[in-house]
Formats: structure tokens, C-alpha cells, sequence
């Protein structure tokens, strides 16, 4: 069986201000796998398709601008539980009401530059994960400190 698996991405305002390394660090340090990680510069039909839930909305057109207007550093990482937890360390949609300690509460203040994007359920991380990379980019592999990391309940 696959384990749970989201799809991460650092936005162009996350990699301007230079906060990659701040950013892969929590996660990192969280204890989630890596398991893909590239930096692009996403095309206008990557961007409309990933955000295409808000196709309808006021604000997508300038949506998609920012998201197509440098490098994005995306990334899948695995582990149970890990596309809700992703979410809850990376905080509310709106940085200004997003909790300290979140990457939004800490790094952001404006919702239309909120750094980073996780995927919402099971069903838009594998669409997000097969949208942004092909299957040979995803790589399987078991850190050598798995024991460590298993619960042991
Ligand atoms: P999230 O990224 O937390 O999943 P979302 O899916 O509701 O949030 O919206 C996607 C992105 O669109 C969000 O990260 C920032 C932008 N956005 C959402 N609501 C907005 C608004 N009212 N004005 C400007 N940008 C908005
Ligand atoms: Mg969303």
C-alpha cells in the first residue's frame, strides 16, 4: 500500500524572500519524507489547471499571475497522517489571522503572498502530485533511521 502523500509547494514570494531553506526545514525536521522536490517556473496551464477550484473567483487572474511570475520549489512528501498535518503547520489561508508558530503566522501577512501551498484532501494531492510531476521524479526510499520515525503504538 502507498503511504499518505501531499503535494508542498514554496511560492514565488516564499522563494524570492528567500525562505526555502526556513520552509524544507520544518518539514524536515517534522520528520515527514521527501520524496520529490524541483524548483519551476510554473506555465500559465500548470497554474489555471492547479488552481482551477477558483476558476469562478474574483481573484484568480492575479492568482495565477503571481503564481507564474518566478521559480515555485514543489515538492511531495509521505508519511501517515501527512496531508492534514502539512496543513496544520503551514496555517490559515489568511496569514494575518494564521496561528504563530504556522509558516503563514510567522512568515506572512498578506493572502494574496502567503509563501506556501499544501494540498487540502486525499483526492487533490493525488491530483496536484500527478499535475506538477511524472512518476520518475517521485522517488521510493526508506530513510536509514526508519526505525525512528514508525509509532510504536
Ligand atoms: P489555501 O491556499 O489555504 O488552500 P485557498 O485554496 O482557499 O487557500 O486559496 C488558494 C490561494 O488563493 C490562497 O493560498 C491565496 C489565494 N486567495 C484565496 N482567497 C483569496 C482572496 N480572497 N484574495 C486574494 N487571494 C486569495
Ligand atoms: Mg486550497
Amino acid at each position: 500500500m502507498v503511504a499518505e502523500r501531499t503535494f508542498i509547494a514554496i511560492k514565488p514570494d516564499g522563494v524570492q524572500r528567500g525562505l526555502i531553506g526556513e520552509i524544507l526545514g520544518r518539514f524536515e525536521r517534522k520528520g515527514f519524507k521527501l520524496i520529490a522536490l524541483k524548483q519551476i517556473i510554473p506555465s500559465r496551464e500548470l497554474a489555471e489547471k492547479h488552481y482551477g477550484i477558483h476558476r469562478e473567483k474574483p481573484f484568480f487572474s492575479g492568482l495565477v499571475d503571481f503564481i507564474t511570475s518566478g521559480p515555485v520549489v514543489a515538492m511531495v512528501l509521505e508519511g501517515d497522517g501527512v496531508i492534514t498535518s502539512a496543513r496544520t503547520l503551514i496555517g490559515a489561508t489568511k496569514p494575518l489571522e494564521a496561528n504563530p508558530g504556522t509558516i503563514r503566522g510567522d512568515l506572512a501577512v498578506n493572502i494574496g503572498r502567503n509563501v506556501i501551498h499544501g494540498s487540502d484532501g486525499p483526492d487533490t494531492s493525488a491530483f496536484e502530485i500527478g499535475l506538477w510531476f511524472q512518476p520518475s521524479e517521485i522517488n521510493n526510499w526508506s530513510p536509514s533511521d526508519q526505525i525512528w520515525r514508525v509509532e510504536s503504538e
